[in-house]
């Protein structure tokens, strides 16, 4: 297994609209994100992945982006940022960028021209058919291909209508894309994060598919194109290669069965990938808001099955929940009655596994779901455009409510939770542009750092953890007890070491301990003050290394 510094560090995310807002329009920005590096570094992440930051009408928070060299007017400005990168290097991080090439903003100007007619040199950046191909079901609701009057033809989008699939088919789009990366390479930008990258080769004939099957048509025709990797290694050729910086691609609908061909070593495309199957197994063939149960030995399957299908010639990058998604510790934990055992239990399982962990903004200071009192409160458009949806049909929008609730992405990003004091510390803003989660006074970022044994300090040790224990980045992996629908239990080992990994998932008492007996072993770390040797309490997690 290669060594390299993007195996050993810890992502950190930011999404910036939520983090912190510096001048009261109510709208989190650079400035933001410029007074809170001391925490971070203090938090002891390494490499920051900033959600778009790039000018955009912003129909879906920046991932639809109208020009990929301008900083968004609402974040602040191009001299900003070069401070930002600056301070960012001063402390010892990194920064990654996101990169959004699938599609861009309708407001981007290759697209004004694009509409204007089959003769427009531009018409070839995104895709065109004078009939509309029928069946393809867009991710936020309706149909994938959308009529435009202007230019008397139908146009793909994958998202929504205001987000144009770009055509990598065209040379000159391939260009523009590298150019532009060179540009934020060249001001010392250390790596990208690529949204939604296995999609950007297209099939445009419609294979035999399931058409009730979301998650089928997402594997078997949005990703995983066939030039999808020529395109990827022309891309690290051309714009990453003679660079010292680190990508991840966001992958949903790639099986582990093709992730080295992403993330493989020798193929010199993506250095590590986002696998995606633990986030669809609460969702029921009706997609995020068909709710369903999920279980721990699936949960556990996941994970097994990436290691086994990359072995020791890929990487990947392990996330739990990020601004797609539920908070963690709602999720996978029970943010009731055992919220900080449960968000320090998940801690540890995302800083453990193998895999460079991706932190999402928040989570470190344990904050959860959210459940806003009106459909008006809310401003992700899936679940909006979800919502209208359902109205039209005459569908239960109490059931929908609730499941909104759950699995709406707007748990993610509700503003960050500095302090008690109004708007939770991070705008001084009557409103800021997505109300705060009422439990800002109890759960918040100056309560945790004035609590030595907080989530904070937590995950601020097991980070330092994982430095001392490079045994815990390249170690082997193995799961223990791979049927126990409670616990989760691994060890990790090399040279080095050799590391038990104990996670009660749930409120029983657990008294069988798999592995070797843990009296004869050195406790590293586990979220409740004492142990207990043949007990696991509930949500109790505890690391043993073998001596
Ligand atoms: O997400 C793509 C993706 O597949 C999701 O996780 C998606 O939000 C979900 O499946 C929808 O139900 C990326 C970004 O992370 C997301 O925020 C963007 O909205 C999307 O791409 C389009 O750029
Ligand atoms: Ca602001």
């Amino acid at each position: 297994m290669t060594k390299t510094w993007w195996k050993e560090a810890v992502i950190y995310q930011i999404y910036p609209r939520s983090f912190k807002d510096s001048n009261g329009d109510g709208i989190g920005d650079l400035g933001g994100i410029i007074e809170k590096l001391d925490y971070l570094a203090d938090l002891g992440v390494d490499l920051l992945w900033l959600s778009p930051i790039y000018q955009s009408p912003n129909d879906d928070n920046g991932y639809d982006i109208s020009d990929y060299q301008d900083i968004m007017t609402e974040f602040g400005n191009m001299a900003q940022f070069e401070e930002m990168l600056e301070g960012i290097h001063q402390r010892g991080m990194k920064l990654m960028m996101d990169l959004v090439v699938n599609h861009s903003s309708d407001e981007h100007h290759w697209f004004q021209e694009s509409r204007k007619g089959p003769d427009n040199p531009y018409r070839d950046y995104y895709i065109w058919r004078k009939e509309k191909p029928e069946r393809w079901p867009s991710f936020f609701g309706g149909e994938a291909w959308e009529y435009d009057a202007l230019s008397g033809e139908y146009y793909l989008h994958l998202f929504s209508k205001k987000q144009p699939d770009l055509n990598w088919e065209n040379p000159k789009v391939r260009e523009e894309v590298y150019e532009m990366m060179r540009f934020w390479l060249d001001k010392g930008v250390d790596g990208f994060r690529m949204d939604v990258i296995p999609f950007i080769s297209k099939r445009l004939h419609w294979p035999e598919v399931d058409w009730n099957d979301f998650p089928k048509i997402v594997e078997e025709v949005y990703a995983n194109g066939p030039r999808l990797h020529e395109f990827l290694q022309e891309m690290k050729r051309k714009a990453l290669a003679p660079y010292d910086v680190t990508t991840v691609g966001e992958a949903p609908g790639v099986p582990p069965a093709l992730g080295n061909l992403y993330v493989g070593e020798s193929r010199k495309e993506l250095d590590m990938i986002f696998h995606f199957g633990h986030m669809f197994l609460d969702w029921g063939p009706g997609g995020r808001f068909d709710l369903a149960d999920w279980d721990l030995k699936a949960f556990k399957g996941v994970f097994n099955e990436w290691y086994t299908a990359l072995g020791e010639e890929g990487w990947v990058s392990i996330f739990l929940d990020n601004h797609d998604f539920p908070r963690l510790v709602s999720r996978w934990g029970n943010d009731g009655d055992y919220r900080e055992e449960s968000a320090k239990l998940l801690a540890i399982l995302l800083l453990s596994l193998r895999g460079t962990p991706s932190i999402y903004q928040g989570s470190e200071i344990g904050m959860t779901n959210v459940a806003l009192p009106s459909i008006d409160d809310y401003r992700d458009l899936e679940t909006l455009n979800a919502w209208t949806e359902a109205k039209e049909k005459g569908e239960d929008l109490d059931q929908l409510f609730l499941a909104i609730h759950q699995q709406g992405r707007d748990n993610a990003r509700t503003p960050i939770q500095w302090d008690d004091s109004a708007q939770a510390g991070f705008t001084t803003a009557k409103e800021p542009w997505i109300k705060v989660n009422p439990n800002y006074p109890a759960i918040n970022a100056a309560a945790v750092l004035a609590k030595p044994d907080s989530i904070f300090y937590f995950y601020q040790k097991l980070l330092r953890l994982r430095k001392q224990y490079l045994t815990w980045v390249y170690g082997e992996y193995e799961m223990i007890d791979g049927n126990h629908p409670e616990l989760y239990a691994y060890r990790r080992w090399d040279e080095d070491g050799e590391f038990y990994f104990y996670l009660n998932f749930s409120e029983t008492e657990l008294t069988e301990l798999p592995g070797p007996p843990v009296e004869e072993m050195e406790l590293i770390i586990g979220n409740y003050p004492d142990q207990e040797y043949a007990h696991l309490r509930a949500w109790e997690a505890r690391v043993y290394r073998r001596v």
